[in-house]
């Protein structure tokens, strides 16, 4: 980091997942049905793994969500305000804030990420591009984070919380969510968030079954992040990536289907699996606009807008406090 950047970016490592606690992955791994927390997914090979998604042909919501993003650009401005503090949870790349900064003029840019070094290259490409933008990036596992850092610039807040990484979140864990976030911003701030829609299910199943096979190394890539954390040795070649949208639950369900009966050491204890049975990896809630207007209404927020891309395949929302 030359020394501007290094004054325009501060960086608060909170919670390294080198540090993360056996405890919070055993108890998923020895349940009845075996899950792990997706945030697993992202290492640094997992990051650009999902970047590589979301190029895909199949994988539809990102080029949606950046396409409402670019024709509104002027609108969200207006309609969210100028010269606010913008804080990102899950921010990954940086990339789509990247679109909407030259009209919301930010006084500064809070993005907050589990995976610390794909972070940190991402707001140094971000500086890059918006030399004056002040940036206090955060690693951070974003449910476990109360309080955001103290030193920030006063003004009123924008949280900005694309790409439905909402929809990973069980339905009453993404109210306690949106209720946090509304105490952050206050009652002159405001919620900018994606959310994914509703769909027939071909095209939801294709958007997670695609034909290079990437989103299968983006889920199978999880237990080398786990071998790399921990004492534990699961070996990918037994495993198999699943993906189906359940219409009665309105979620796509992401898993690791294990292809034998295998043994698989955690820490010091034995897990063990049947063929067949599987670690669910992740949901990904799909919206209609009524259950995204009942949710926010549920935290004690109204939906001031919406913007749609034309097949209304996409969603983005203001929510500000009711
Ligand atoms: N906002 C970006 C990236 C979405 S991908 C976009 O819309 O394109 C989801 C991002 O959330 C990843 O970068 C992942 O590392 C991060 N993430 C997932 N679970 C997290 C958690 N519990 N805490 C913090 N970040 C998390
Ligand atoms: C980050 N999140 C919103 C993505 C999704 O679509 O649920 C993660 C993903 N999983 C498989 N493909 C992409």
């Amino acid at each position: 980091m030359n020394a501007s950047v290094e004054n325009q970016i501060h960086f608060h490592e909170l919670h390294p997942q080198s540090k993360t606690h056996p405890k919070e992955v055993l108890e998923g791994l020895k349940s009845v049905r075996k899950n792990l927390n997706p945030k697993f997914f992202y290492d640094t090979k997992g990051s650009e793994l999902f970047e590589v998604i979301t190029n895909l042909e199949e994988y539809y919501p990102t080029r949606t969500e950046r396409k409402i993003f670019e024709t509104y650009s002027q609108d969200i401005a207006e309609v969210c305000g100028i010269d606010s503090i913008i804080i990102e949870p899950g921010s990954g790349s940086c990339e789509k804030i990247q679109l909407l900064i030259p009209n919301l003029k930010p006084k500064a840019y809070i993005p907050i990420d589990i995976a610390g070094d794909f972070l940190l290259d991402s707001v140094n490409k971000l500086a890059e591009n918006f030399p004056e933008l002040p940036i206090h990036a955060v690693q951070a596992d974003f449910n476990q984070l109360d309080n955001l850092p103290n030193e920030l610039p006063n003004g009123s807040k924008l949280v900005f919380y694309p790409g439905s990484t909402i929809g990973n979140m069980e339905p009453e864990k993404a109210l306690e969510f949106l209720i946090k976030l509304s105490e952050w911003i206050g009652n002159d701030g405001g919620i900018l968030l994606g959310v994914d829609l509703h769909k027939p299910t071909h095209q939801l199943n294709a958007a997670y079954n695609d034909q290079q096979g990437v989103t299968e190394a983006f889920n199978l890539n999880a237990l080398d992040h786990l071998n790399d954390i921990f004492e534990a040795n699961f070996d990918k070649e037994n495993f198999s990536h699943k993906a189906f949208y359940n219409e009665q639950l309105y979620r796509i369900e992401m898993h690791l289907v294990s292809d034998c009966e295998q043994c698989v050491e955690f820490e010091g204890e034995k897990i063990q699996f049947d063929e067949g049975e599987s670690i669910h990896t992740e949901n990904s809630y799909k919206y209609t606009r009524k259950q995204l207007s009942s949710l926010a209404a549920d935290a004690g927020l109204t939906l001031k807008e919406t913007w749609l891309d034309e097949n209304e395949l996409f969603s983005v929302n203001l929510l500000v406090r009711a």
